[in-house]
């Protein structure tokens, strides 16, 4: 599947009358002395040119008459540096393979960047980004010193994440694509990590299986930092340290998944150590499982990510006050929240280039309006129910205390209704318990070609 990064620019600049975009790449950053963090690109850059080398910036400008030109600055070639850090495209083949009309150095930017921004007088960038503010303040000081260029000057600058976060709110085919194969590559590395697991094992091992796992096939690696939590550091909402060893009779909470052409899946999954969940386990689990049934029921296209949230509270909520957790009743607990000390998270969160998308959960509508978005066919976005009760909270049942459960799937909204596309990871209690007693090779057999551990 081919990335229309064409249609994607167009769509951006109709949004705008005239001005220009500035789109920077992201660049290396400093891990120690001198060596670097793996590159990760700049989302946006990546969404509207798919271009994966450091220190470029992509330019989009809109004319007056409506016409369009496309600039991309690169990093020269230069034989030297490039046989210790890697071939870079160059200014010629980028021209030739990407979607820009023209190319240069970036070694040119203080002096190309004004001339291309003659005449335009609204600028779209980060406003957040230093380098970017630093960028464009030195191109309009310059523009704004030529007094024989009488063309208008810049004189608006506008933020330029909001319209093009909107964009990315609806995934186009390609988009999709590269999600269900994430989805593919957690689900064989959920499998794999119930059928290792046992008392004993460290968390660490767990870890290191999924990152082995989520780099075959097209996997890019782990979308985001794995929490494998075992026990009570499952209480911890973003545990990382990933170093304690598993123990009989605990829960193991796994919030982890692949990335594949830097597209994320983020999947949750809790189950049992020793492979069997005890009656306590079972029913507390079934209780997450019930909300996130009910936030399923209420995914339809007009609703949004907020009323969904707060069907899933509200079944949380019931739960709680049914088990004597909480007292009142349900209006009250939902007025006061007091469902929020056991369900401190969100339901969902846009799913896409970044784990947590950067698109607009409200529109400004104008007139001081502001409204919720609400679901399109193309939309992506998880729906990750938990509970999770403190070891030494006297309002638990002490047969669930020190317990934490979440369970999390994708789901992209389509026509008719939504599409789970992590749906094959075992969730039922029973799928669960088989899993935990799965057979790695035959798990890893799902993938295309069997990476060596399985050979
Ligand atoms: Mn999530």
């Amino acid at each position: 599947m081919v990335t229309d990064f064409k249609s994607r620019q167009e769509k951006l600049l109709g949004r705008i009358d005239h001005g220009a975009f500035i789109i920077p790449s992201a660049k290396l950053k400093t891990k120690s002395n001198d060596t670097e963090f793996p590159f990760r690109q700049n989302s946006f850059f990546k969404y509207f040119v798919g271009f994966e080398e450091d220190n470029a910036l992509l330019v989009l400008k809109k004319e007056r008459d409506g016409s369009i030109r496309r600039f991309l600055f690169v990093e020269p070639k230069d034989p030297t540096l490039e046989m210790w850090a890697g071939i870079r495209l160059g200014k010629e083949r980028a021209l030739e393979l990407l979607e820009v009309d023209e190319t240069y150095n970036n070694t040119d930017i203080e002096e190309k960047l004004p001339h291309i921004l003659s005449g335009v007088s609204e600028l779209y960038f980060n406003h957040y980004d230093p380098e970017s503010r630093e960028m464009v303040l030195k191109a309009s000081q310059t523009l704004s010193r030529q007094r024989k260029n009488k063309s208008p000057k810049p004189h608006s600058w506008k933020h330029s994440l909001p319209l093009m976060g909107e964009l990315r709110l609806v995934k186009d085919q390609s988009e999709i694509q590269a999600m269900k194969k994430a989805a593919k590559l957690t689900d064989v590395g959920m499998r794999a990590a119930m059928a290792l697991s046992r008392p004993g094992v460290n968390e660490k091992e767990i870890n290191t299986l999924l990152t082995y796992l989520f780099n075959q096939e097209q996997g890019e690696g782990p979308a985001y930092d794995s929490i494998v939590a075992g026990g009570e550091n499952a209480l911890i909402l973003h545990y990382i340290n990933n170093n304690m060893t598993l123990k009989e009779g605990d829960l193991l909470l796994i919030d982890a998944g692949a990335q594949v052409n830097t597209y994320a899946s983020d999947v949750t999954r809790t189950f049992p150590v020793n492979g069997k969940f005890t009656e306590a386990q079972a029913e507390l689990y079934s209780l997450v499982l019930d909300s996130q049934k009910a936030a399923m029921a209420h995914m339809k296209i007009g609703n949004t990510l907020g009323s969904i949230h707060l069907e899933t509270s509200k079944a949380l909520a019931t739960s709680l006050k049914d088990a004597g957790i909480l007292s009142g009743s349900l209006d009250e607990i939902m007025e006061t929240g007091s469902y929020r000390t056991y369900y401190p998270h969100g339901t969902g969160h846009w799913l896409g280039l970044d784990v947590h998308d950067e698109s607009p959960y409200l529109i400004d509508e104008g007139n001081d309006t502001l409204s919720d978005v609400c679901l399109e066919e193309g939309m992506a976005f998880t729906c990750e129910p938990g509970l999770y009760f403190p070891a030494d909270d006297k309002n638990v049942p002490s047969k669930w205390r020190g317990i934490g459960i979440r369970i999390e799937d994708d789901l992209i909204m389509n026509e008719s209704g939504f599409t789970n596309i992590t749906s094959s990871i075992p969730k039922e209690i029973k799928e669960v318990e088989e899993a935990c007693q799965g057979d790695l090779k035959s798990i890893l057999n799902k993938l295309e070609t069997l990476p060596l551990m399985a050979k």
